[in-house]
């Protein structure tokens, strides 16, 4: 997810780029702060101060964090790989803060190559939005960056870098910002982080992108994989098809392992409670290509919150996730031991972990509890609570962002083309701004927008992720009131990686 520039943009900034020779190379960060474009408002602007100063609290506390990108070997449960990470696990750290704090994160870069955070979620600063090219300088090998904004809105985020494929290691870590009027109607809190696992098995992250690109994919036709060709260094076993009832194409590449908390099913990790407790579980997908369907074996799931932001509860039996979202559920626990499932949506292979209040016979790596099959719920279709509803307000502007691309060549773009080639959707400050997913790909894209949660048109709920399916258009609003430079992009990583990315700019 480096960014690229476009044309105009990078003939505004190579004389700011040209005093910087010696590092990083690339052109990729000759645009954004560094654009001598004076229609912008670049992360650098007097209002992304201003905006910031509107946010920060009297008094408020400041958390502090230290992140060490560096090579790291994780133990998945028996399966050793070597990775770049956070941390020794591969749920990275916990960073939590109290709505209204400052956030201030040093991140010391142990990396052979330059990296960058980025706050997902977050209404941040702009300059804190950590997108080498737009918002900041890569933080390059050996290097340091501190990142020091406001949280504003209490919810379940994470982070993660704005570089390459990155994210599809383990260089992710959960957010919680608590709610200082929480109601805190549950026991226990739970965090659960799913992911799609590669790295160290026989291929790197990049290494798939590669192949992706230069197979263009054969042997997928029309979203479908064939399988059976050496794709991530997986023995794919024959025909396999990456299509999912609820979603259509389902993903580009099969992983060799479903991660939960960082442990492969046969070593899951256990959560424990006592019986009869409510617990909340954040659940956060921090997977790289695949969207999960969830469900806690015995129990059904009252969603409270998407993507940070409150929703008129809805029970399910069970909740689909794309990459990027993020859920809050509660749940009242039954006595015993129940198998906590992510299966990987349109794909062969499931997460696991064990919920354990009492005795019982703890559940296998394969089975799949019956609440799977049932009442699948999407968060797109929640509701919005009044407390968090846009208010009603015709748009003052339209952006229509038509999802193109395919497996061969791959390549994946919006309005017909890719990032390096896009033109920026240009947005003023005060403005109620509409979006238009509009998808004519045969695969599904869990659209991203960044520094904003927006509305999801019908039913309001305010997110900051949302699936768009095969086909299909969703609607979104927002409003404009975070100046600065902000992508907004599919988060496949391999999709935004390859082109399907925007800037959402707003003019000075
Ligand atoms: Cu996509």
């Amino acid at each position: 997810m480096s960014v690229a520039v476009t044309r105009r943009r990078l003939l505004a900034g190579i004389a700011g780029a040209a005093g910087l020779a010696g590092t990083a190379g690339t052109a990729a960060w000759a645009s954004g702060l560094f654009s001598t474009d004076p229609t912008l408002v670049t992360s650098d602007s007097a209002l992304v101060a201003d905006a910031e100063a509107a946010r920060s609290r009297v008094g408020a506390a400041t958390v502090t964090a230290t992140l060490t990108p560096r090579p790291v070997t994780l133990d998945l449960g028996g399966t050793t790989v070597q990775t770049w990470g956070y941390a020794e696990n591969a749920s990275g750290p916990l960073i939590r803060a109290r709505a209204g704090d400052l956030i201030r994160a040093e991140v010391v870069n142990q990396l052979p190559v330059a990296t960058s955070v980025h706050w997902h979620g977050i209404a941040l600063r702009n300059d804190m939005d950590g997108v080498p090219g737009l918002t900041q300088q890569p933080i390059a090998p050996g290097g340091r960056h501190t990142y020091e904004f406001t949280a504003p809105d209490p919810g379940t985020y994470f982070y993660h870098p704005h570089s390459g494929v990155q994210l599809d290691r383990a260089l992710y870590g959960v957010l919680v910002v608590d709610d200082p009027a929480e109601p805190g109607r549950y026991d226990t809190e739970w965090i659960v982080v799913l992911d799609d696992w590669v790295d160290g098995t026989g291929r790197t992250p990049d290494q798939i992108l590669s192949s992706l690109q230069s197979m263009g994919g054969a042997g997928h036709m029309g979203g479908m994989d064939m399988g059976g060709m050496d794709m991530g260094g997986m023995d794919m076993g024959g025909m396999e098809t990456m299509n999912s009832p609820l979603l259509g194409g389902a993903g580009d590449v099969a992983y060799p392992h479903y991660l939960i908390n960082g442990r492969v099913p046969t070593a899951p990790a256990v959560l424990t409670a006592k019986p009869r407790q409510r617990v909340r579980i954040r659940i956060v997908n921090a997977a790289s290509d695949t969207a999960f369907r969830i469900a806690l074996g015995g129990h059904r799931l009252t969603v409270t919150h998407t993507d940070g932001f409150p929703v008129t509860p809805v029970t399910t039996d069970a909740l689909l996730l794309g990459m990027g979202e993020r859920a809050d559920v509660t749940v009242e626990l039954n006595d015993g031991v129940f198998p906590l499932v992510a299966a990987a949506e349109g794909k062969t292979g499931q997460a696991l972990a064990i919920v354990r209040t009492g005795t019982g016979v703890p559940p296998t790596a394969t089975g799949r509890p019956a609440e799977l099959d049932r009442q699948v719920l999407s968060t797109g279709t929640l509701d919005a609570t009044d407390a968090v509803r846009l208010a009603d307000r015709d748009p003052d502007r339209t952006h229509r962002l038509t999802l193109g691309g395919a497996m061969m060549p791959y390549r994946w773009t919006i309005n017909g083309t890719t990032f390096d080639e896009s033109e920026p959707l240009l947005v003023r400050q005060g403005e109620r701004v509409r979006l238009e997913f509009v998808n004519r790909t045969t695969m599904f894209h869990p659209m991203h927008l960044h520094g904003h949660t927006f509305a999801v048109a019908g039913t309001g709920v305010r997110k900051d992720t949302v699936i768009v399916l095969p086909n299909q258009t969703v609607t979104v609003d927002l409003d404009a009131d975070n100046p600065g430079q902000w992508m907004t992009h599919c988060h496949n990583i391999y999709h935004a990686e390859t082109g399907m990315m925007a800037n959402l700019a707003y003019q000075a």
